[in-house]
């Protein structure tokens, strides 16, 4: 462990140093081996293929094992979206494995909720508190009062032990507080989905736009890694963003936006392209409909008119809008993935799909690709209760009509007794600490004080097992067998996570409690296999594949298909229309504008500041700030300060302030990073830190939870996502706090 440690040290401060300065950006700045099965260092190490989990890309891995300890992950050579390579944070993940603050043992809970008094026990004996309370919620209440949020890969046997149960009330904050608006945008425009990992051919793009979507800070590997690829070969970069971010340190064009006027620009900038005939006429005529209301919409967008509200000169807009059109069609605006910013989500994200549309990029090369997937047949399962019940997720008498998936915080909401909407009296919470993903935490805890029941299963002491009345210690991936992964790509692959090593402690693997707590409930039928090992095995036989060959390789697949229309791919739009839809009845029949509007966004008073919040490159969120080895590189979040703001108001960088929101609400103390890569009225910190929880031994008390400040939404009408990028922050000297 100790040469992993060190090695993993010395390459990855070489990473974050890359990224750091916002230099050296090449396809290997991860600066790992290509050749990891044969390097020479890992002789006699056992090399297991899995997939990692560390966030929720799945790039596949190589675990290499000595004497039964993990030494080194690598990306796997095979593995479409790793190409050899992972990111930081999946090098780091034995740092998870090893941490040795890790849940070892069920806990029942003694004492009130949230004293975190708890009681180790046995699994026999927290499983069937468990089942006991389950089924005495579904007598008293219903199956559909209990909810089960839901994060990561392993989530799928709970997914289906809660459907048994008869409960619809399941929500992932990855929905409403992240990616929905614009997956429902896409879907409204091109009636496709845009996916995850999403369909994109940065490596061929001539011009990528990056509208916020920090890649390079948003480490997903195979983006990250197409887009150094994309640099390399002279592809241009155009980047909106308030703060100088990585990517935009490569940038061609790094446009300062006002935070929340991103849709002025975007109407702006298809005003010039269609004023001046730089659209793609033979794509916009073959494949769209509403292109004549579009242009009329458009007529008044003009850059002058975007200048006022984006702060972006009018001059700067019609150059940049002629740049990205000149690439057209391996031209890409990115459709961003953390999303749900300011309430008109969904608008911005059509905006963004429509632009593409303009441009030609979907089912181009560097743009859009058209991907395929393998079958694999699934596990035949007895057919799932209807329930009687609606999940109360929205709010009584509102309707989102776009809504796909359930609301995270709609279910929390519908846990507080007194609203309207007051249903749900169970949580069952699966690798998703709510208390930092959730708008408004005090909310979270507030319904949590309600609820006849909570279980949670997680791998760390994170904040919201210690508001549990269960906890179920999960091992981690490197530890477990989890479903197969089908992956739509260019080359469509199926890949394999298997046990590297046995759980450590007394954790076991999700699969085995869900399948436990379904003999216990009466749902056993639901888990008709032995292992997920023996599902896994079955699946792969009954699709053909040759199961030795997978398990030692760990992806299966992995030719490439046509995938642009130049190769011979078909872009089927599956929109009332058969075509890319510029103007949506779908919407205008919801009651929703049929072309995207600009909103103004509020303002600050003089002494606050827009608050921005993204990713550190080596971290996911808050569930890795734990982790020892990836906090060598980054242990603390600080808040990022212009330089001239600072002078005048006599900060400097080291100094420690709070936050205080529009709202009153304070963040714990922060470090201030004086910086000229942000705009004046903006700062901007790394979410994922301010742990409170103290059986986090390293994370905790280190840094400020933006969460904390997030105590006002404005909620998406198109699919009730919360934006959340609409609070304000004032800094007060830390000690000097009223
Ligand atoms: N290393 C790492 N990578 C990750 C993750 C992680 O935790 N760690 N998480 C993954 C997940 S789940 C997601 S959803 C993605 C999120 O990552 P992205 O989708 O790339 O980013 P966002 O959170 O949308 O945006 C953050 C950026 O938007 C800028 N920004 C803020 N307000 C505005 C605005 O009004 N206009 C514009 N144009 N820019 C603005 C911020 O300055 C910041 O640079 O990252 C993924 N990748
Ligand atoms: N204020 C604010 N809120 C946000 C965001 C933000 O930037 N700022 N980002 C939003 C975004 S983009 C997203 S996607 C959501 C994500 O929010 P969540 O759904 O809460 O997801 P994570 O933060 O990944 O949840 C991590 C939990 O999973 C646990 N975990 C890790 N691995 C495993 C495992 O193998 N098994 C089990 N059982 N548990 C595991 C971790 O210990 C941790 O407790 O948050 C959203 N909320
Ligand atoms: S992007 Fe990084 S953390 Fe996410 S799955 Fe890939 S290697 Fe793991
Ligand atoms: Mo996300």
């Amino acid at each position: 462990m100790d040469l992993n440690r060190r090695q993993f040290l010395l390459t990855s401060s070489a990473a974050a140093g890359a990224v750091g300065v916002g230099s050296g950006l090449t396809t290997r700045f991860w600066g790992l081996d290509g050749d990891p099965v044969h390097d020479p260092a890992t002789d006699g190490d056992k090399v297991i293929p899995t997939f990692c989990e560390m966030c929720f890309w799945k790039c596949g891995v190589l675990a290499h094992v000595k004497d039964g300890t993990v030494t080194k992950l690598v990306g796997n050579p095979d593995h479409p979206l790793a190409k050899g390579r992972l990111c930081p944070r999946g090098t780091g993940g034995t740092g998870l494995l090893y941490d040795p603050d890790r849940l070892k043992k069920p806990l029942i809970r003694k004492g009130e909720r949230g004293e975190q008094r708890f009681e180790e026990v046995s699994w026999e004996e927290a499983l069937d508190r468990v089942a006991a309370k389950l089924k005495e919620v579904k007598e008293k209440h219903g199956a559909e009062s209990l909810a089960l949020f839901n994060h990561g890969y392993g989530a799928s046997f709970f997914k289906t032990l809660v459907a048994a149960y008869g409960s619809p009330s399941v929500g992932a904050p990855s929905y409403a507080q992240c990616r929905g608006s614009r997956d429902v945008a896409f879907q409204l425009t091109y009636g496709a989905p845009v996916g995850s990992p999403e369909y994109l051919d940065i490596e061929n793009s001539r011009v990528l736009t990056l509208i916020g979507s920090h890649l390079g800070e948003n480490m997903h590997n195979t983006q990250v890694q197409e887009f150094a690829a994309m640099i390399e070969k002279g592809g241009e970069l155009v980047v909106v963003d308030p703060r100088f971010s990585t990517a935009a340190g490569k940038a061609r064009y790094w446009l300062p936006i006002k935070p929340g006027t991103d849709m002025a620009l975007l109407l702006a900038w298809m005003h010039v392209i269609v004023k001046e005939g730089r659209y793609n006429k033979a794509f916009v005529e073959a494949n769209t409909v509403g292109f004549e209301q579009l242009a009329a919409h458009l007529a008044d967008k003009t850059p002058e008119w975007a200048w006022a509200r984006t702060s972006i000169a009018p001059e700067l807009i019609v150059e940049t809008a002629r740049f990205i059109a000149g690439a057209a069609p391996a031209s890409l605006v990115h459709p961003g993935r953390h999303t749900s910013w300011n309430g008109d989500d969904t608008q911005r994200g059509r905006a963004i799909a429509i632009l593409n549309a303009l441009l030609g990029s979907w089912g181009a090369a560097g743009g859009f690709f058209l991907p395929s997937k393998l079958k694999v047949p699934p596990t035949a399962l007895p057919p799932m209760p209807k329930p009687e019940r609606k999940a109360p997720d929205t709010p009584r008498g509102a309707v989102f009509p776009f809504m796909d998936e359930g609301l995270a915080h709609g279910l929390r909401d519908a846990s507080i007794p007194g609203t309207a909407e007051f249903d749900i009296k169970a949580w069952f919470v699966y690798g998703s600490n709510l208390i930092q993903s959730l708008p408004n935490p005090e909310k979270t805890i507030e319904a949590i004080q309600h609820l006849d029941f909570f279980v949670a299963v997680d791998v760390l002491p994170a904040e919201i097992t210690g508001w549990a009345d269960v906890v179920l210690p999960e091992c981690t991936y490197l530890e477990r067998w989890d479903d197969l992964a089908i992956t739509p790509w260019k080359e469509p692959f199926v890949s394999v996570r298997q046990e590297v090593v046995p759980p450590m402690f007394d954790s076991k693997p999700g699969w085995w409690i869900a399948k436990e707590l379904g003999k216990r409930l009466g749902l056993a039928d639901y888990f008709p296999w032995e292992s997920a090992e023996t599902m896994v095995k079955a699946r792969l036989e009954a699709g053909k594949y040759d199961v030795a060959a997978m398990l030692r390789t760990g992806v299966a697949g992995g030719k490439r298909a046509a995938v642009t229309t130049e190769e011979g791919a078909t872009a089927v739009y599956g929109t009332p229309s058969g075509k890319i839809e510029l103007f949506s009845q779908q919407m205008a029949d919801a009651g929703l504008a049929p072309m995207p509007e600009y909103t103004p966004p509020e303002a600050p008073a003089a002494d606050q500041f827009h608050l921005l919040f993204g990713r550190s490159p080596v971290h996911t969120f808050g569930r890795t700030t734990n982790n020892r080895f990836l906090s060598e590189i980054y242990a603390e979040n600080e808040v990022w300060l212009n330089t001239r703001v600072a002078r005048e108001q006599g900060f400097k960088t080291g100094d420690k302030v709070i936050l205080v929101n529009q709202d009153g609400k304070k963040s714990a103390a922060i470090k201030v990073k004086v910086t000229q890569r942000i705009r004046p009225d903006c700062v901007y910190m790394v979410h994922g830190y301010g742990h409170t929880d103290k059986r986090l031994g390293f994370a905790a008390g280190r840094g400020a939870d933006d969460t904390q400040l997030v105590s006002r939404v404005k909620i998406d009408a198109a699919m009730g996502g919360t934006g959340m990028n609409v609070n304000f922050v004032r800094l007060e000297r830390a000690g000097e706090a009223a």
